[in-house]
């Protein structure tokens, strides 16, 4: 009985044996087929030659419509999920104020194609769908300016000019009446300030700091000192200031212009965007019947922009009065001034009154 039992464990050890080998061949088939299939899938956005990374460089203008297309396998692509500021956006959808802004927009992209969903992210640049026109205008007067002031703030009120300079141990706040270089007033900063643009609202003065992180406040009449606030953390640096009555509003090197509250809150944001590119190094401005007029640092343009969208609608090119020797001394300084303004720059010696030809 022994052997015989003997005989039936080999025949079933066969047995056992040949089915391992099937199902080593099945699993050695599905791998295979497993391998097969994930070559023909999709990976990465550039596996389907996406245009998507292409429409940051390229930018898109209102009125125009964002297309994402697939120029490779778009049979293999099941959907296609697009976020623009972190909302939900269909494509091909057509950019207008309801569902962009001008500026930089953020770009997501999620792609079903089988597997795991491919991702992407860009910065779109949304620019305007208007060119922006240049200013005729005329040099009615010259005026002198105080040529060691490293002008950073500018404006005219009560019949004197307020001007702040900026520097480390040179930073302060004057006052003079135009067509004059003696001060009327003059307070200056700490050694450790370097001061930057000014703006009048409700009867004090604000003065930012470059890189302070703090602004300070002065009565407009006395030149004295009130408080010192904290500059909001999301402005990269202090730059440009003006007020429209209601608002501060700031600029900080970059594309961005924000309205401020008496207390320096953030209350709402713009993006400075032509036809043809985003504006960054928006610098000194000045709020004119309605419209943002801000230098571009280190440029001789002078942009009309729209305070609401951002949109750059017009532009002053004052290459025809720059004093520039190629260091610092750029262009910054624009004041409103009856109907004209008022344009100089840092350590310049003369100050502009320009008209615009109508
Ligand atoms: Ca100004």
């Amino acid at each position: 009985m022994g052997g015989r039992d003997g005989e039936v464990d080999q025949w079933l050890g066969k047995i056992k044996c040949t089915r391992m080998k099937v199902y080593k061949l099945i699993l050695v088939l599905i791998g295979i087929t497993t391998i097969i299939s994930c070559g023909n899938e999709p990976k990465s956005l550039s596996d389907l030659q996406s245009n998507f990374y292409e429409i940051q460089h390229n930018g898109l203008r209102l009125g125009d419509s964002l297309n994402v297309f697939f120029f490779k396998n778009p049979d293999l692509v099941d959907s296609v999920e697009l976020t623009l500021n972190g909302k939900l956006v269909k494509n091909h959808i057509v950019m207008d104020s309801s569902n962009t802004h001008l500026g930089i927009n953020n770009l997501k992209i999620k792609v079903y194609a089988g597997g795991s969903p491919i991702l992407g992210e860009t910065n779109v640049p949304i620019l305007n769908s208007f060119k922006e026109t240049p200013v005729e205008f005329e040099i009615v007067k010259e005026y002198p300016h105080p040529a060691e002031l490293f002008t950073q703030g500018f404006f005219f009120h009560n019949n004197k000019i307020y001007e702040s300079a900026g520097q480390y141990k040179k930073s302060k706040l004057v006052t003079y009446s135009l067509g004059f270089t003696n001060y009327s007033q003059e307070v200056k900063q700490d050694a450790n300030l370097f001061s930057e643009g000014i703006a009048l609202l409700n009867g004090k003065i604000y003065l930012l700091t470059y890189r302070e992180k703090r602004a300070l406040v002065y009565d407009v009449q006395t030149l004295k000192l009130i408080e010192e606030i904290p500059m909001p953390s999301e402005m990269k640096e202090g730059w440009g200031l003006t007020s429209d009555g209601e608002f501060l509003i700031a600029s900080d090197g970059t594309q961005t212009i924000y309205f401020l509250d008496e207390r320096l809150n953030v209350k709402r944001k713009i993006q400075v965007a032509g036809h043809q590119s985003v504006y960054t190094y928006i610098n000194e401005m000045e709020f004119i019947n309605g419209k943002i007029y801000a230098n571009v640092w280190t440029t001789n343009f002078v942009l009309v922009i729209h305070p609401e969208t951002g949109a750059v609608e017009r532009y002053y090119d004052l290459t025809s009065l720059n004093q520039s020797t190629g260091s610092d001394d750029v262009l910054n300084g624009i004041a409103s001034y009856g109907n004209n303004i008022l344009v100089t720059g840092k350590t310049w010696n003369k100050i502009y009154e320009l008209s615009e030809k109508k």
